[in-house]
């Protein structure tokens, strides 16, 4: 039972169920957060950001028929590591899950002296390798590209802080090989309202005809802290830095209950979009107050007649 804190209707249009994984989903969780989901066969797969109750932050592998009833693993994700020196994780939070060339490729903060940005790949969603750490500190989402554009990878990050970051541009960068990062690119900063104080990538981009349609996150910044809201942007399908239109509105807002009142206050922070070609609905996943994870969506179709209409000009 959730209860309506405002009448706005943003564009993405919450499932019914929300949240659809509750704080206590599995024994040892204070809270489910900021977590990835991704279509594997006629399944989905998850990677979850899993409070316990010492409040630490750590990964852990789920599996669901219909993607929105979710079995978590209770033991976080034991990654194999070739190199000792970073195989000793202190927090890892925002997972962002990608197929890419046949595998699931994952990218995430890692604490490693600081937010740093780790990459991992599983085949299976059983087993797990961390390939290595390829953005030191401070850096947090990082997103990969679902394919090479101009024969290169990409991927988006956004540098930060060791705190909580009162500021934070978009960048992209380009790669050979997914380990060697350079070629930085900045992407959006900050503008108005909801999106005054930060903006960081949420899920990996969808490529459409009229380019990459990014949702991500815009922050601003009040008398009683951070606001965390979601809108969206389409880029240029060839040079990906470049913002072809960009909402001046959110999509979506902390209004409800279970967004408003959690672990942090007045949070939505989406994750995860899986795009259902057969009836163009595109299924976001978004964080929730950091202490649970609900669903909110919509038709790829009208997001991109609401980002081209709702768009700052220039
Ligand atoms: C950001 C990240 C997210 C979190 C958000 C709100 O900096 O740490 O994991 O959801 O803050 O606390």
């Amino acid at each position: 039972m959730t209860q309506k804190l405002s009448g706005n209707e943003p564009l993405l249009k919450r499932y019914p169920g929300n949240p659809v994984i509750p704080r206590n989903a599995i024994p040892c969780s204070d809270g489910v957060l900021n977590s990835s989901v991704i279509k594997f066969g006629d399944e989905y797969r998850g990677i979850f950001t899993v409070t316990s109750h010492a409040r630490g932050f750590l990964l852990h592998a789920g599996r669901s028929k219909d993607g929105i009833n979710w079995d978590i693993n209770h033991n976080p994700i034991q990654w194999k590591c070739k190199t000792q020196e970073i195989s000793q994780i202190q927090y890892s939070y925002d997972p962002r899950i990608v197929f890419l060339e046949g595998k699931y490729y994952m990218t995430w903060c890692n604490g490693y002296h600081g937010p740093s940005i780790a990459l991992g790949v599983t085949e299976n969603f059983e087993n797990f390798e961390l390939i290595e750490l390829v953005l030191p500190p401070c850096n947090r989402n990082a997103v990969l590209f679902p394919r090479k554009i101009s024969g290169k990878y990409v991927m988006f990050h956004r540098p930060s802080d060791m705190g909580h970051t009162l500021f934070g541009d978009i960048f992209l960068c380009f790669s050979n090989d997914l380990i060697y990062w350079g070629q930085h690119r900045f992407v959006m900063g900050p503008r108005d309202g909801w999106q005054s104080l930060k903006v960081g990538a949420g899920p990996v981009p969808v490529e459409t005809d009229e380019g990459w349609v990014l949702i991500y996150h815009g922050v601003m910044r009040s008398c009683n802290g951070c606001s965390y809201y979601a809108g969206a942007a389409i880029l240029d399908l060839e040079e990906p830095w470049k913002v072809l239109y960009r909402t001046r509105n959110y999509i979506l807002g902390p209004t409800e209950i279970y967004e408003c009142v959690g672990n942090v206050p007045n949070v939505t922070f989406p994750v995860a979009a899986v795009h259902d070609e057969q009836t163009d609905e595109l299924r976001v996943y978004y964080g929730a107050a950091d202490t649970c994870v609900g669903i909110a969506t919509c038709k790829l179709a009208d997001l991109i007649h609401y980002i081209k209409e709702n768009s700052y000009e220039g």
